[in-house]
């Protein structure tokens, strides 16, 4: 195969342990192969320094044996392209709330094209023949059609980390044509979920005619494309690695110290709609108020890490949640105990594992999720000997795997209470079988499978 090419909104230092999904599965799979990971370096530079939308400047530095190539981006381009279309249209409808994106601004989409085409313009000069070129993410569904309209012809994937919605969920947006016929510019498609194929399915030959040739192909706008499912994994040695330091075995001993009378649940999640996270709140709510013997007991550690909070939903979201936990702790808090702790900040990769393990229940229950690597990340943190339980949306992606989590419908507030009482009371043999079957699922499927069967997909497909 010849060098790893991967394009993404935002671009980590894979050396370090970065925070979001994507920035841990991508730098676990360049460190390994090498490349160049190309994206927008997270500046944004004003007009009056030579921020012109759509030209930015290209930085470069080397780290390890990856190559860091990144563009700023004007403060339009920014506000339209990123805030704009990426996070105020497309995540919304992907998540399934058409009720809040905002399809009123079509400046937004022309931002989002052009932002496409600066990162085709400065990219392709970069590449060499034999590089295959992975593209990631609703932000840069376009730029594969916009990279051959300049002429590259290498192999080129996209891997979607967000759910792709039914047909007529997808057909809310006012380009939805554009939209979708841009993905036949790629040689493979890689989604979360079977679900995700299927809706992609449906879509393409219901709106798009499109001809399915089997083998995971279909034809459409004169071009053929594979689609599949490549449910993303985690680093499990690395992770259990990480519980094994300093930094993650202090944090344990500090949660057992301080709550050595409690029953802990977790929740970490970026601060975002799709998470559930209002819903978790209203169903701990129900178990303190119908099983009070959880009462003075049970506590829910929230970390809730600050993300897009330009965005007015997200702003909402925040002041929705501080409303919440103040009712819950005003309502149920003692002097020497307080139901929920919420902590609105990011908290450091190295603390995770210890915290994970010194927890008895995590909470994953988002409403709408492409995978959740928490899910995995608490799998792997847990004692086998003394393991504890997961409680998962089956809207999640990772539901789809992980079938011995008690798998809970996050909008059925007291049947996901029930499921939290059942959590905090099971067994230790249920829940010793239950973590052995998710570990063995987590450790088939970890993030080397999915970068390795994703890379070795799209290396046999023929494009065209
Ligand atoms: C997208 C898709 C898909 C979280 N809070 C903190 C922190 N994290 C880390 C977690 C985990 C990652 O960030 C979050 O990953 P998720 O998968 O849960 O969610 P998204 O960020 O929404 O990711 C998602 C993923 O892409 C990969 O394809 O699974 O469905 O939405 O690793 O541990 N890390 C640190 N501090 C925090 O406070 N350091």
């Amino acid at each position: 195969m010849g060098r790893l090419v991967a394009v993404s909104n935002r671009v980590a230092d894979p050396r370090n342990h970065a925070a979001g999904g994507l920035a841990v599965a991508l730098s676990d799979t360049l460190n390994k192969t090498g490349g160049l990971w190309f994206g927008w370096s997270g500046k944004v530079v004003d007009a009056s320094r030579g921020g012109t939308p759509g030209e930015g400047e290209l930085h470069q530095i080397q780290a390890g044996n990856v190559t860091l190539a990144t563009v700023d981006l004007s403060r339009e381009d920014f506000e339209s392209y990123y805030l704009g279309y990426s996070n105020g249209v497309l995540w919304p409808v992907f998540h399934y709330r058409v009720d809040l994106a905002d399809f009123d601004s079509g400046g937004n989409l022309n931002a989002y094209r052009r932002v496409n085409q600066l990162f085709a313009r400065k990219l392709a000069p970069l590449l060499k023949p034999d590089d295959v070129i992975w593209i990631h993410d609703y932000h840069l569904i376009p730029l594969a059609a916009e990279l051959r309209a300049i002429g590259c012809g290498q192999r080129i994937g996209f891997f979607l980390h967000i759910p792709l919605p039914p047909r007529l969920i997808l057909a809310t947006i006012p380009q939805h044509e554009w939209l979708m016929r841009a993905l036949f510019a790629y040689d493979l498609l890689g989604f979360q979920s079977h679900d995700d194929v299927e809706h992609f399915s449906r879509y393409v030959q219901g709106e798009a005619g499109a001809e399915p040739m089997g083998e995971y192909r279909f034809r459409a706008f004169h071009r053929t494309v594979r689609a599949q499912a490549f449910p993303i994994g985690i680093d499990v040695d690395e992770f259990i690695e990480l519980g094994r330091a300093d930094e993650a075995r202090e944090t344990y001993e500090m949660m057992r110290g301080q709550y050595a009378r409690r029953r802990l649940l977790l929740g970490i999640d970026r601060l975002d709609y799709s998470k559930g996270l209002p819903q978790r709140l209203k169903a701990f709510q129900t178990l303190l108020a119908e099983y009070p013997e959880n009462r003075s007991s049970a506590t829910l550690i929230q970390i809730a890490a600050p993300s897009r909070e330009s965005v007015d939903a997200y702003a909402d979201l925040r002041r929705d949640m501080e409303g919440i936990t103040g009712a819950i702790n005003g309502e149920y808090g003692e002097l020497d105990w307080m139901p929920v702790r919420y902590i609105h900040r990011s908290t450091a990769r190295r603390r995770l594992p210890g915290l994970c393990r010194a927890c008895n229940v995590a909470l994953v229950t988002p409403l709408r999720d492409g995978m959740n690597l928490v899910a995995k990340e608490y799998i792997a943190a847990q004692d086998p000997e003394d393991p504890g339980v997961l409680v998962l949306s089956r809207f999640a992606g990772a539901a789809e795997q992980l079938k011995e989590a008690l798998l809970v419908n996050p909008y059925d507030t007291r049947a996901t209470a029930q499921a939290i009482q059942q959590a905090l009371h099971m067994s230790l043999s249920e829940r010793q079988a239950r973590h052995q079957k998710l570990l063995e699922r987590i450790r088939q499927q970890d993030v080397h499978w999915w970068s390795g069967e994703y890379l070795r997909a799209l290396m046999e497909t023929e494009g065209g």
